[in-house]
């Protein structure tokens, strides 16, 4: 991150700070049960966390939904059955100081910090909006996107990334809500076979078919405020949106700061190679012409 953009970020940050004194999010309460479940789980559910203030995101979403395309602040992506339609949009953090606060205050941090043992650092964000007819997140484990996608499996000793899902409008089956793996525990390190499905988008991967059919898959279904943490390991999916509803979900992605503070040199790599195929890994994006 450069000259203006950076300097931005950081004022948003210091502001955060200040606001967060005096309390913005509920306290994620990781309670010896939920300790138990995240281990044996690989995610956990915060219901109504900051229900107070969906309607407040979902204006921040629309606004920023807004913002020009030129990619060279934060990046828009269309949805692969219609590029005209909004799919995706990432790096808005530095830009947008309330959605930054949803991301980037001490009671995530903190959190994160109880669930991995060590401080965390934000890697990455973006909302995905799912509009009516929006296409699915193919089956997919995020870390194979990060750095580890040539691996055999996730490392022995590795921390693995956490993210935190937060829903902007309800999440139903119709509409295509958060699906995870059952009985995924933090133990397993698997990598599970990709394959590349679509002949038409040839960067485009997903779990092979066989694979995700043997999977149990659980659908969360959320409301505005509701906050899910997994892992990068959990392998996870959402269907088509067959509604008449639109379904914007807000993410951000947090990596163990010891490993380093990532997020720059994530968005410089993307923007130098942007239709990299560990970009497409599970996205229902069209390719940036
Ligand atoms: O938003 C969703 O439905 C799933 C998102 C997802 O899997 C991803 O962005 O990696």
């Amino acid at each position: 991150m450069k000259g203006v953009a950076q300097e931005v970020f950081k004022e948003a940050r210091h502001r955060w700070k200040e606001k967060l004194k005096n309390g913005f999010l509920g306290k994620m309460n990781v309670t010896i049960d939920r300790q138990n479940f995240w281990k044996a789980n690989s995610y956990l559910v915060f219901r109504g966390l900051l229900a107070d203030m969906a309607k407040e995101m979902s204006g921040w979403v629309d606004d920023i939904a807004q913002w020009p395309a030129d990619m060279s602040q934060c990046l828009k992506f269309y949805e692969m059955n219609d590029p005209s339609t909004l799919s995706r949009i990432e790096n808005f953090v530095p830009y947008h100081d309330g959605l930054s606060k949803c991301l980037m205050n001490s009671f995530v941090t903190e959190t994160l910090h109880s669930l991995m043992g060590v401080e965390a650092v934000l890697y990455k964000d973006r909302i995905n909006f799912k509009p009516p007819g929006g296409g699915a997140h193919a089956a997919h484990q995020d870390g194979v996107a990060y750095e580890r996608g040539s691996l055999a499996e996730f490392e022995q000793d590795s921390i693995p990334y956490i993210s935190i899902l937060i829903g902007v409008d309800k999440a139903t089956r119709e509409n295509g809500c958060f699906e995870v793996a059952a009985d995924w525990p933090l133990s397993k390190r698997d990598i599970l076979r990709m394959e590349r499905p679509n002949p038409d988008h040839p960067n485009f991967s997903k779990i092979a078919q066989e694979v995700e059919d043997s999977i149990h898959w659980i659908q969360i279904e959320t409301d505005p405020g509701d906050v899910i943490l997994f892992t990068e390991r959990l392998p996870h999916r959402s269907a088509i949106n067959t509604s008449t509803e639109g379904r914007r979900i807000l993410y951000g992605v947090y990596n163990p700061l010891q490993e380093g503070d990532k997020r720059e040199q994530y968005y410089e790599d993307k923007r130098n190679n942007i239709n990299d195929s560990r970009y497409m890994i599970g996205n229902p994006h069209a390719p940036v012409r």
